[in-house]
């Protein structure tokens, strides 16, 4: 017997819809939902591989105080005790929730109505801050109100797609899906990217705009000017509709292309195409994420975006629109349940006294927050300097994802009361902790969350909970019952949250207010587990609508836009020792800290090292080579240190260095320690693409490289990084050598036994050294150690943990490090579903493979979740040029 439930992918703010299946040995699989309107059965590589990342490996499973285990009730009790103490004592700004855009809105919205509601402070923020902050504030700026006008669907029904500080293949890779299959359905669409790297989403742009670091505000303000001249205004729609042009336009107005150029870092040529294809096309999208948002001027970004949209009318209609990317499963759901400290609940403004009167009377709550709470910067600072003494930290991993990591991990580590709630028991925050309470996870909770198209899901349990793990509303309404707000904190479960939630967006609501699902205030459990996915709005008269604005009816007072004046920012001359912008982000195949994606070895085979990228020349200057190591060093006298990858789709001046690794992983590459804290002045969103850094290379006494079945005790090396393989983990490490020798080393660091065989090689004239670790025919450990960067086959060795060792003579091949001459060596996992490496597709094309179907019809490689498409076109181009010369 199988059993199915209809699910939603965990991941990011495209929402798929998933169908999980358990069998009787109770193993799961999941596929996509062909039901689903965001994916219509399709999933990217982290969707395909849910099933491998829900193992309780690492879970937190019961209660901790101060890291031993403790009963719910002491926890909650001690939970309660502590905030309601230092509440009394300090006032209720001392005190704060720090929580993510990966709870459910049930989650959220509990812990928003305790923390404003009945605590009476504002200071619950959420890593949303991080993620969406500047598009919230944009969006009110100009519309009113944080409505997102567009749907999914336009990005197929425009003729140009224009993606902002977005790696949509990557990031959004289903949306991205439709966009490449509406193309190529409909050649004559564009699809324009601006993004100072190539990336894979370039793949199918017909013009790529490398803009600098933070030149997205002069491009815009160019392109509205440039419309204003070529007469592509819709002065109707800005009549009836809009206020503010005249200013807009005033403030957009100058410089010449030269200068255009200067300070977006474009050419002129691509400049002017880019802004004629604008121009003349009616059916635009411009779709932006977090190269837009997580910078110094995220919110005038922003609005320098919707300045366009709003002065051509091109809103809300089929197939024209802004369309902001969000990031994570919920940052939408967050964002109706007020989760940011200056929002209130459903949309409502906490700086507005009728609203707050509002939402307290409904809540019936004792005293109302009435002045917006810290940020999540700020929240951290008053950490640090003691004006919280409480927090609780919920499915967010601050101190790996903070701007200034190391201030955040020494704030909590010197504050006086530390909660975290996390599925996993061993992150970097989840150590700070005095208290930990163990979550349910994907596959066992249950509730709604809301997709980039305001499009709300349900996220249904199909696993029996582990050990004593609970649900975050319920630990937050335990809580809040302990605190002594009992009743309005009794919930029976899931459903009554998300009835009583929709019944507040519409309370007092007659259309003054976008967010209203009406519809659902009485709902009950039976229609709530059957809810099928619905965009809101959907009001109790069930009036739905896709789009926004087509219309005007924004959200102001008189009901009109306003287009913002946005000033471009004046270039800074950068300190020559930090001459190199970082640029930070995201792989294709990791979640943000990897506490799930790193849990499976498909997922970590394709990248997986922190790694800088460099252009070449710049490389070539500093003595960087590939692989070698960098050392990068910030103002903030940090550093980090990572592999090099030299490459052209990187601009000159700027390096990228991935988000992903941690203290568990990589210790040694913790991006977010050289970022500063400096953020946009309006929504606090910290500038987490642009910290200023110097590069240089970093010479260790030895590189090494170790595969092995159990992961090392002890890592005594100046660089490590440590990922999953089949069978056991791989790990990259420089430094020096072990002070006792690496035999010693390597029995303590795996805790040998004394019957384990060891063989041991040197070759005198490399001075390269290796190691192997048997139990009888299983090998156990194969140490590969150098002065150079070591180079053995990476994916060979690991899969060498899973063969069988009995015939002693071709052991001698692991000390070579790689396959005997015409055995096959994939190289670098490519395509993640079928582990299909890169010496594999290069061989295909070598043959006669022309194209990424034929890859597909010859090696599967690209055919299931689609997510390596780009990546295999570039190795065809490559193969070609080769051939070529
Ligand atoms: N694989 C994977 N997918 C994810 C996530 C993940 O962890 N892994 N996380 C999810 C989350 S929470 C989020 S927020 C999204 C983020 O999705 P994206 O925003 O698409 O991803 P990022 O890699 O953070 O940054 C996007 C691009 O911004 C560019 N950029 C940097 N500075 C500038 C600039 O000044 N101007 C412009 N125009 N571009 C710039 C970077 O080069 C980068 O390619 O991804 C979601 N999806
Ligand atoms: N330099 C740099 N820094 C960045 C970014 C960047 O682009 N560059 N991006 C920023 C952005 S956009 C984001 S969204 C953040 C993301 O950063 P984080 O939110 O810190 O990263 P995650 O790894 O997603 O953390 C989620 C945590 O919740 C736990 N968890 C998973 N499911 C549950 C659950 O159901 N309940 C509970 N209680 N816990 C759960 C996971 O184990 C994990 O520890 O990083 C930000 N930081
Ligand atoms: S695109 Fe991938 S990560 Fe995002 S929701 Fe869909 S399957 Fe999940
Ligand atoms: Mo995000």
């Amino acid at each position: 017997m199988l059993t199915e439930t209809k699910t939603t992918c965990p991941y990011c703010g495209v929402g798929c819809g998933v169908i999980a299946t358990v069998d009787v040995t109770g193993k799961v699989s999941v596929r996509g939902d062909p039901d689903h309107p965001a994916n219509y059965g399709r999933l990217c590589s982290k969707g395909s591989a849910l099933a491998e990342t829900i193992g309780l490996d690492g879970r937190a499973l019961y209660p901790e105080i101060l890291g031993e285990r403790a009963s719910w009730d002491a926890s909650l009790d001690m939970v309660a005790r502590t905030f309601t103490q230092t509440i009394a004592a300090h006032g209720p700004d001392s005190v704060a929730f720090y929580v993510s855009g990966q709870l459910l809105t049930e989650d959220y919205y509990v812990a928003n109505k305790l923390m404003k509601g009945f605590i009476g402070s504002a200071n619950i923020d959420t890593n949303s801050r991080l993620c969406m902050a500047s598009s919230v504030a944009g969006h009110r700026r100009a519309f009113g109100a944080d409505t997102v006008p567009a749907c999914y669907e336009d990005l197929e029904l425009a003729d140009l797609v224009v993606l902002v500080g977005s790696n949509m293949a990557w990031c959004h890779p289903v949306l991205y899906q439709r966009l490449s299959a509406a193309k190529a359905l409909r050649p004559a669409m564009k699809v324009v990217v601006i993004d100072p790297r190539r990336t894979a989403t370039c793949d199918i742009a017909d013009l790529h705009l490398a803009v600098r670091a933070d030149g997205d505000i002069a491009l815009f303000s160019g392109l509205l000017a440039h419309l204003a001249q070529s007469g592509a205004i819709d002065e109707n729609y800005v009549g009836r509709h809009t206020s503010g042009f005249a200013a807009a336009l005033l403030a957009a107005s100058h410089g010449r292309l030269a200068e255009l150029s200067e300070a977006t870092g474009v050419s002129g040529m691509l400049i002017r195409q880019f802004f004629r294809l604008f121009a003349e096309t009616q059916k635009v999208v411009t779709c932006y994420s977090q190269g837009v948002n997580q910078s110094s001027v995220g919110t005038d970004k922003v609005n320098a975006i919707l300045n366009c949209h709003l002065a051509t009318g091109r809103i809300g209609r089929p197939g024209m629109g802004p369309l902001s990317l969000t990031g994570q499963p919920n940052a939408m759901g967050g964002r109706e349940v007020g989760g940011l400290a200056n929002m209130l609940a459903a949309h409502m403004a906490i700086e507005n006294p009728v609203q707050r009167d509002r939402v307290q009377r409904f809540w019936k709550g004792p005293v109302m927050a009435d002045k917006p709470g810290l940020k999540a910067v700020d929240m951290f600072k008053a950490v640090a300097d003691g004006r919280i003494k409480a927090i609780w930290i919920a499915s967010t991993n601050p101190v790996v994802s903070m701007p200034d990591a190391d201030a955040v991990k020494a704030a909590l580590a010197a504050c006086p009361f530390v909660v975290v709630s996390d599925i996993q028991k061993d992150t970097d925050t989840a150590r700070l902790a005095h208290v930990l309470l163990p979550a349910t996870g994907w596959g066992e909770k249950s509730g709604t969350v809301t997709n980039s198209e305001r499009r709300i899901s349900r996220q249904r349990p199909f696993l029996s909970v582990p050990g004593e793990a609970r649900a975050d509303w319920w630990q937050f309404a335990e809580v809040a019952k302990r605190m002594g707000f009992r009743s309005p904190f009794d919930y029976s479960g899931p459903a009554a949250i998300y009835a009583e939630h929709a019944a507040l967006s519409a309370f007092e609501n007659d259309g003054e207010r976008d967010f209203d699902i009406g519809a659902h205030a009485g709902i009950g459990d039976q229609v709530y587990d059957d809810l099928l996915p619905f965009q809101w709005p959907l009001s109790h008269t069930g009036a739905s609508q896709a789009r926004f604005f087509a219309e005007g009816g924004f959200f102001t007072a008189d009901r009109k836009a306003r287009l913002v004046p946005v000033a471009t920012p004046v270039m800074q001359i950068p300190d020559p020792k930090f001459s190199f912008t970082l640029n930070t982000g995201r792989i294709r195949d990791h979640w943000h800290t990897m506490t799930r994606t790193g849990k499976s070895a498909r997922l970590s085979a394709h990248i997986a090292e922190p790694f800088c990228e460099i252009h070449p020349s710049d490389a070539d200057k500093a003595g960087i080579g590939d692989a070698d190591l960098v050392r990068i060093d910030a103002e903030n006298d940090r550093s980090i240190i990572v592999r090099a990858l030299l490459t052209e789709r990187q601009m000159r001046g700027a390096l990228f260095v991935p988000m992903h690794w941690t203290g568990e992983t990589a210790p040694s590459a913790r991006v977010d320690t050289l970022v500063s804290s400096l953020a946009d002045p309006l929504s606090g969103q910290p500038a987490l693409k642009m910290a200023r850094v110097g590069v240089s290379r970093y010479v260790p006494q030895m590189h090494g490289f170790l595969i092995t079945v159990t992961r090392p005790l002890d890592l005594p090396f100046a660089y490590w990084a440590i990922a999953r393989t089949e069978g056991g983990y791989r790990l990259e490490f420089a430094g020096s050598p072990p002070a006792d020798g690496w035999e010693p080393w390597l029995q303590h660091s795996l805790q040998l036994g004394e019957d384990e065989q060891f063989s041991g090689y040197v070759d005198r004239k490399t001075g390269d050294y290796r190691l192997l670790a048997f139990d009888g025919d299983q090998l156990l450990a194969a140490l590969f150690v150098s002065p150079q960067p070591v180079s053995v086959s990476r994916q060979w060795a690991a899969d060498q943990l899973k063969q069988s060792h009995a015939d002693r003579q071709a052991r001698s091949r692991l000390f070579a490090g790689r396959p005997a001459a015409g055995a096959s060596d994939k190289g670098a996992i490519v395509c993640s579903c079928f582990s299909i490496g890169i010496n594999e597709i290069s061989a295909a094309a070598h043959r006669g493979c022309r194209s990424i179907e034929a890859i597909g019809a010859a090696l599967n490689a690209g055919t299931n979740c689609g997510s390596c498409r780009p990546e295999i076109r570039r190795i065809l181009d490559a193969n070609q040029a080769l051939a070529a010369e």
